[in-house]
């Protein structure tokens, strides 16, 4: 299946629910105020954020809509709106040939899907022609370790981990030694999931931070949070509090087959503007997919692939 039909079957219920307040949304040749609110209500519903919901109901409002207009024009009308809040944040995470390695760190609350997208990405990195290496900071939980080396060696490239309980910004150390020595493309650090609130595990991730930026200059090159697409609206506490500790320069969302509402992307785009470098669209390597704006907003309103 491809990833499309993987989003737009996780955003179903959204998009039925946004269909259903746009299916007769014109009472004569007047736009219906009922269908508008019960719309406006449907965005909010699925994470869009009461502001920006009221911005899109608006701008519909403005758009001279005919009343013989079809569902579809209507559709579009709204996923070209929410298609301008998403742009400018659509943005592919980039490796820097000069960079030797390039190093990524990916950091977010527990379980939302750092592991699998470091592996993930290891996979299509490789994919690339380019050379990999992970590295299983998350010491905290022997099962992390283990399963990180199955995401290593699924995309076939090298991992270095330690013992568990064994302190990560050593390791992150060790592994970007190793990274420089035998000229990497790209080093791929995993940390442990923390909750944003827990501040000495905050600064055991500045600390990783700090390590690898002494040992390699303007490392680590990005600093990715890694989001559940199905969180809602706590996603935006996780997104400020680590900023906190970290210079987010990127989010990854993840689990938007599932159940996830979608909406929640659009409020991050909308209200941080930090680049959207891919989403995550089930557990295989190849669930993972470049952000793309335009099939976003078609998807969350229901729209076919243009
Ligand atoms: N459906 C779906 N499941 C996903 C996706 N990404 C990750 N998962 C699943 O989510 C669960 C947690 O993923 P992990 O990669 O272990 O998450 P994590 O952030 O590393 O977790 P901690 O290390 O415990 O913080 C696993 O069962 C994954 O298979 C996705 O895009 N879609
Ligand atoms: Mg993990």
């Amino acid at each position: 299946m491809n990833w499309f039909k993987r989003l737009t079957g996780g955003l179903n219920k959204t998009a039925s629910g946004i269909k259903n307040s746009i299916g007769s949304i014109f009472k004569g040749n007047k736009l219906d105020v009922t269908k508008l609110e019960s719309l406006e209500e449907q965005l909010i519903s699925c994470d869009i954020g009461i502001d920006i919901s009221e911005k899109l109901v608006k701008k519909l409002k403005s758009e001279n809509l005919k009343s013989d207009s079809s569902q579809d024009e209507i559709l579009l009308k709204l996923s070209k709106s929410i298609e301008e809040i998403l742009s400018p944040v659509s943005k592919s995470l980039e490796i820097n040939e000069n960079h030797k390695p390039h190093v990524i760190v990916l950091v977010g609350v527990n379980g939302t899907g750092k592991t699998t997208t470091a592996g993930k990405m290891a996979a299509q990195f490789k994919n690339q022609g380019k050379t990999v290496l992970l590295s299983a900071c998350d010491t905290f939980r022997a099962a992390a370790i283990e399963q990180l080396e199955v995401w290593a060696d699924r995309a076939g490239v090298e991992i270095v981990s330690a013992e568990k309980g064994s302190d990560p910004a050593a390791l992150a150390y060790k592994s970007l030694v190793k990274a420089i020595d035998e000229k990497i493309d790209v080093l791929i650090v995993d940390t442990a999931g923390r909750l944003q609130v827990k501040s000495e595990l905050m600064e055991e991730l500045k600390k990783i931070i700090r390590v690898l930026g002494k040992n390699l200059g303007g490392s680590p090159h990005d600093r990715v949070i890694v989001l559940d697409g199905a969180t809602g609206q706590n996603a935006h506490s996780q997104v400020t509090e680590f900023s906190k500790a970290v210079d987010i320069s990127g989010m990854i969302v993840t689990k938007l087959d599932g159940s996830a509402k979608g909406g929640i992307v659009v409020s991050l785009a909308k209200n941080f503007g930090i680049p959207i470098h891919s989403v995550g669209v089930g557990e295989s390597l190849e669930d993972l997919d470049q952000f793309d704006a335009e099939e976003y907003s078609r998807a969350i309103v229901g729209l076919e692939k243009d």
